[in-house]
C-alpha cells in the first residue's frame, strides 16, 4: 500500500462519503492521508480508523495546549487509529514532548510544525521558526512541517533539522510548488484542494506524481 509516493493527501472535506471515497480511490497513489479539524468535526473522530483501514493517517490537530492536555488530546487520536501527529511547537518543549512521548507508546509518528505556509506566518512564526526546529529537534520528533510556499525556508529548517522528514504543505492552491518544495529540501509534500476539488483527483494525483519523480 505504501508506494513512497512522497504525497501526503489533505483530506479536507465535510462529508464522510466523501472522505470515504477519496481515501479509496486515492489510497495506492499516496502515502498518507492527513485529516485534521473540518474532517473529524464534521464526520466524528471514527472516520480517523475508517480511513486508516485503507491508508496510515496524519492527524494534524496542531497540538497546542499544556503538556496534560496534549497528553490526552494525543491518546484519543492514536487510539483512534492515526500513526501519527501533528503538535506545534511554539507551546514549548514541555508540551511537544508530551505529545512525542504518546507517540512512541503507540509506535506513532510525531510531528512539529516550525513554519506555517500562509502569508500571516510571517507575522509571528518565520521570526522564531529557527528557534521552533531546533525545540523540534531536541524533544526528538519524526519530523517537521515546513511551508511550500517558500522554499528558502525549508532549507533553512532544513539545515536545523538534519535527517529528519519534513513534510511540506502549500503547493497547489497556495501556490507553491512541488519541484520547488522538493529541491529546496521537503521529503513529502502535503496537497490538499488541488487534489480534493479537481474533477478528477486520480489524474491530479498523477500530474503531481508526473512533475515530481
Ligand atoms: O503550515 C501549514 N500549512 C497548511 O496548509 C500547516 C498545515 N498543516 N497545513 C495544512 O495542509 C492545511 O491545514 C491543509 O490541511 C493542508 C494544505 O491543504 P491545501 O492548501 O493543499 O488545500
Amino acid at each position: 500500500m505504501i508506494r513512497n509516493s512522497r504525497l501526503i493527501l489533505a483530506l479536507d472535506v465535510l462529508s464522510e462519503e466523501k472522505a470515504l471515497s477519496l481515501a479509496s480511490a486515492l489510497k495506492d497513489r499516496i502515502d498518507y492521508v492527513k485529516v485534521g479539524y473540518p474532517l473529524i468535526l464534521a464526520a466524528g473522530l471514527d472516520i480517523v480508523g475508517e480511513i486508516s483501514s485503507m491508508a496510515p493517517v496524519i492527524a494534524d490537530l496542531k497540538i497546542a495546549d499544556i503538556p496534560n492536555t496534549n497528553t490526552l488530546i494525543s491518546e484519543q487520536v492514536l487510539e483512534a487509529g492515526a500513526a501519527g501527529i501533528i503538535a506545534h511547537a511554539f507551546a514549548g518543549r514541555d508540551s511537544l514532548s508530551a505529545c512525542v512521548n504518546v507517540a512512541r507508546e503507540y509506535g506513532a509518528l510525531a510531528f512539529a510544525v516550525t513554519e506555517m505556509s500562509h502569508p500571516g506566518a510571517v507575522e509571528f512564526m518565520a521570526p522564531a521558526a529557527e528557534r521552533l526546529a531546533r525545540v523540534a529537534k531536541e524533544c526528538d520528533v519524526d519530523g517537521v512541517v515546513a511551508p511550500a510556499t517558500r522554499p528558502e525556508r525549508i532549507r533553512l529548517i532544513r539545515s536545523i533539522v538534519g535527517e529528519r522528514a519534513i513534510i511540506s504543505p502549500g503547493v497547489g492552491a497556495q501556490g507553491g510548488s512541488p519541484r520547488a518544495a522538493l529541491a529546496a529540501g521537503a521529503d513529502s509534500l502535503i496537497v490538499g484542494r488541488s487534489i480534493t476539488e479537481s474533477p478528477n483527483p486520480a489524474a491530479s494525483v498523477d500530474a503531481i506524481l508526473r512533475e515530481i519523480q
